[in-house]
C-alpha cells in the first residue's frame, strides 16, 4: 500500500471524503451535464475524455504513444507512456494523488502546487466522470520503477493504491466498463472512435495514436509528423490544388499558440475547421474571425500591391478571397471559454487580435516570399468576385421574372388536401416506381409525395444561377414554397416535414447526401427548424406461415433469428423502395403511428456536407471506396 495514511477506507469518511462522493454521485444523477448525453454519444465521449488526459501529457512533451483497446463486454482500456499520474499522498487530501484525481470532480484544476498541473482535457469534466459512470475502472500506473494500480466500483474505491510488480517503462493505463445502468447504449463503434483519434493525431503531429478492436482483431494507427499540414492536405485529396504545399505557421504570443494551414482548390466552397485546444469550434469563435480578418487584410494588400487589383477597383470581399479555401486553424489558450449554442464557438476576446496579427504579419511575408501562388490566390479571387456579381444579376432577373414564386404546383408533386402547414408532410421518393407506390400508400390529406427521377444536380460544382435552373431542384423549392439563399422564408413553407426517402442502398445514401447538401447550404433554416427528416424503410421482411414481420437492421435480424430460429422462416432483403408494394410502404415506413423518423440536425446536415465535398470531387476512385465505406453509416444518422 502507498502513503502514510490508509485509513480512507470504506466507513471512516472524512469531510472531502463527503464531498468527493457527493460530487460523484451529482454525475451519477445527472451525467448529461457532464457528458452530454447517456446516448451513443455520451458513451464515446468517456474514451475522448480518458484520451484528453494522455493528450495534455503529450502536449506537455512528455508522451508520443496513446493506444485505445476495445474489449469485449463493452470494456476499454486507454494506455499512454508519459509521466504516470502521481501516485504520492496528496498534501490536502491524505491520500494518494492519482485516488484524487478519479474521485475528484474537476480535479482537473490545479493542486497541490505546480507539478500537479491536470488541465484534465479542456473539456473540462476531467477523468473523475468516466470513473463515476463506469461499474469499475482500474487504474495502473507505472512510475518510480513500479507498477501501481488501484480499482473503483461506480466510482468509489474498492481497493487502495497497491504496488503490484515493478517496470522500467512510465505511463498510465486506465480500463474502465461503462455503466449499463447509466448508458442507454453501451457498444462502441469503431469509425466514430477512429473519427475523433484520427483528428487528434492530425492536431498533435509526431503522437501516435492507435485503436484496436480485440473482438474483430481490426486496427488502426493515425500518426502524422506534419500534423496539420497534412490534414489540409488529406481534406484536398480528391480536389485540384491551386499549389502542392501548403501554406504553414506556427507561433506563440503571449500565452497563447496559434499554427495555421492553408491550402486552396479549385472549387467553390469554403472549408476553414478551427479548433481550440484541440476541441473542434464548429460554430467559429473570435479565432476564427481573427483568421478571417487577417486573410482579408493581407490577400488586399499583396494584391495591391502585386497590381492585380487597380487603384480604382474596390477591395476583394472576403467571401471571395475564401472561395476554395480549405484551412485549419488551431489555437491552444489558458482559459478558452465555450459559448454559443452547441458550446462549440470560441469567445475569448483575446484571441481575435491574436490570431489576426500573428495570421497578417505571417501571410504576409509567405505571400511576398512565394509570389507564384500569391499570384494565383488572387487570381482565383478576382474570378470568384465576377461570378458573385453574375450570380447576383442573374438572380434579381430571376426574381423580376418570378420564377421561383407559388403560382403553379409542379405536376409530378401529388398533393395532400389539408392545407394547414403544421400538419403537412411532403416525401421526397428516389425514383418513379417507389413514388408510385408512396402515392397509393399514403395518407392523401397530409401526406405529399414527390417523386425523385435521375440524378440531381450536382451542387458542389454548380454555382447558384445553374442551382436555379436544374429542374428536380426547382421542383422541390416551389413544391416547398420557401425560396432559398438569401429569399429564403419558413414562414412560407408549405410542409413543416420534409422527409426524404431513398432506397437503403449506396445510390439512395448518395441521393440523401446531397440532398442535405443542398439544404444546408441553400435552405439551412429548415434543418434549424427541425422541419427535415429520413424515413427508415425496412432492411428485410421475414415470414414465418402467414405473418410477416419487418426489421430494420442486421443486427436486429439478427437477434430474432438467433431466438426463433430458421426453420420455416423466409427472409426477403429488400434493396429498394419499389419492392414494396403501397400497403407495406405504408405499413412500415409511412405511417406516423409506426414509423420511425431520423430528424436531421445541424451537424448531420454539415457531416453530410462534407461527405458530399468528398464524393464529388474530382477524382473518381477514392469516391467509390468512400461511398462503400459510409453507405450505412449515413443511414444510421444519430440524433
Ligand atoms: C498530474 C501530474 C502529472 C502527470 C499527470 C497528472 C498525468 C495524468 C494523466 C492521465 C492520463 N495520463 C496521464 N499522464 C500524466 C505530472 C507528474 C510529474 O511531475 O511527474
Amino acid at each position: 500500500m502507498v502513503g502514510k495514511n490508509n485509513n480512507h477506507s470504506h466507513n471512516n469518511y472524512d469531510a472531502s471524503q463527503i464531498q468527493v462522493l457527493e460530487g460523484l454521485e451529482a454525475v451519477r444523477h445527472t451525467p448529461g451535464m457532464y457528458i452530454g448525453s447517456t446516448g451513443s454519444s455520451g458513451l464515446h465521449h468517456l474514451v475522448y475524455e480518458v484520451v484528453d488526459n494522455s493528450i495534455d501529457e503529450a502536449m506537455a512533451g512528455y508522451c508520443d504513444r496513446i493506444e485505445v483497446i476495445l474489449k469485449p463486454d463493452g470494456v476499454v482500456t486507454v494506455s499512454d507512456n508519459g509521466r504516470g499520474i502521481p501516485v504520492d499522498e496528496h498534501p490536502k487530501m491524505g491520500r494518494p494523488a492519482v485516488e484524487v484525481v478519479l474521485t475528484t470532480l474537476h480535479a482537473g484544476g490545479k493542486f497541490g502546487g505546480e507539478g500537479y498541473k491536470v488541465s484534465g482535457g479542456l473539456h473540462g469534466v476531467g477523468v473523475s466522470v468516466v470513473n463515476a459512470l463506469s461499474q469499475w475502472l482500474e487504474v495502473e500506473v507505472y512510475r518510480e520503477g513500479k507498477v501501481f494500480r488501484q480499482r473503483f466500483e461506480r466510482g468509489k474505491v474498492v481497493t487502495p493504491l497497491e504496488i503490484v510488480g515493478t517496470t522500467a517503462a512510465t505511463g498510465t493505463r486506465i480500463t474502465f466498463k461503462p455503466d449499463p445502468e447509466i448508458f442507454e447504449e453501451t457498444t462502441f463503434n469503431l469509425e466514430i472512435l477512429c473519427q475523433r483519434l484520427r483528428e487528434l493525431a492530425y492536431l498533435n503531429k509526431g503522437l501516435l495514436i492507435s485503436i484496436k478492436d480485440e473482438e474483430t482483431g481490426k486496427e488502426r494507427q493515425f500518426k502524422f509528423n506534419g500534423g496539420i499540414k497534412e490534414f489540409v492536405q488529406d481534406l484536398n485529396k480528391n480536389k485540384n490544388t491551386l499549389f502542392p504545399k501548403p501554406i504553414y505557421f506556427e507561433a506563440q504570443q503571449q500565452e497563447s499558440k496559434v499554427e495555421v494551414a492553408i491550402q486552396y482548390n479549385d472549387g467553390y466552397t469554403e472549408n476553414i475547421l478551427s479548433y481550440a485546444n484541440n476541441i473542434h469550434t464548429h460554430e467559429g469563435g473570435t479565432h476564427e474571425v481573427g483568421f478571417k480578418l487577417a486573410l482579408t487584410r493581407a490577400i488586399n494588400d499583396y494584391a495591391r500591391k502585386s497590381g492585380q487589383l487597380k487603384d480604382n477597383q474596390p477591395n476583394l470581399a472576403g467571401e471571395d478571397i475564401r472561395e476554395g479555401i480549405v484551412a485549419v486553424l488551431s489555437v491552444q489558450l489558458l482559459n478558452p471559454q465555450f459559448e454559443g449554442q452547441t458550446k462549440m464557438k470560441l469567445g475569448n476576446t483575446e484571441m481575435r487580435g491574436i490570431v489576426d496579427s500573428v495570421v497578417y504579419e505571417r501571410l504576409s511575408a509567405y505571400l511576398e516570399e512565394t509570389p507564384s501562388v500569391a499570384r494565383k490566390i488572387v487570381e482565383k479571387a478576382i474570378k470568384a468576385a465576377q461570378a458573385r456579381e453574375a450570380a447576383r444579376k442573374a438572380r434579381e432577373l430571376t426574381r423580376r421574372k418570378g420564377a421561383l414564386e407559388v403560382t403553379a404546383l409542379p405536376g409530378k408533386l401529388a398533393d395532400c388536401t389539408v392545407k394547414d402547414p403544421a400538419l403537412c408532410e411532403i416525401y421526397l421518393v428516389e425514383g418513379d416506381s417507389a413514388g408510385g407506390s408512396a402515392k397509393q400508400g399514403r395518407d392523401r390529406r397530409f401526406q405529399a409525395i414527390l417523386p425523385l427521377r435521375g440524378k440531381i444536380l450536382n451542387v458542389e460544382k454548380a454555382r447558384l444561377d445553374k442551382i436555379l435552373n436544374n429542374e428536380e431542384i426547382r421542383t422541390i423549392i416551389t413544391a416547398m414554397g420557401t425560396g432559398i439563399d438569401e429569399d429564403f422564408d419558413i414562414a412560407k413553407a408549405r410542409y413543416h416535414k420534409l422527409i426524404i426517402m431513398t432506397d437503403a442502398d449506396v445510390d439512395g445514401a448518395h441521393i440523401r447526401t446531397l440532398l442535405l447538401t443542398f439544404f444546408y447550404r441553400y435552405m439551412r433554416p429548415l434543418i434549424e427548424a427541425g422541419y427535415v427528416y429520413i424515413a427508415q424503410p425496412p432492411l428485410y421482411m421475414v415470414t414465418k406461415g402467414n405473418t410477416q414481420k419487418y426489421f430494420y437492421s442486421d443486427e436486429e435480424l439478427e437477434k430474432y433469428l438467433d431466438e426463433k430460429g430458421r426453420n420455416g422462416i423466409t427472409v426477403q432483403r429488400y434493396k429498394g423502395l419499389g419492392e414494396m408494394n403501397p400497403a407495406q410502404l405504408w405499413e412500415t415506413t409511412m405511417d406516423p403511428e409506426k414509423r420511425t423518423l431520423l430528424q436531421v440536425s445541424l451537424e448531420d446536415a454539415m457531416a453530410a456536407d462534407q461527405i458530399f465535398s468528398i464524393l464529388m470531387g474530382d477524382q473518381v476512385e477514392p469516391r467509390r471506396e468512400f461511398i462503400q465505406t459510409h453507405a450505412r453509416e449515413v443511414r444510421n444518422l444519430d440524433i
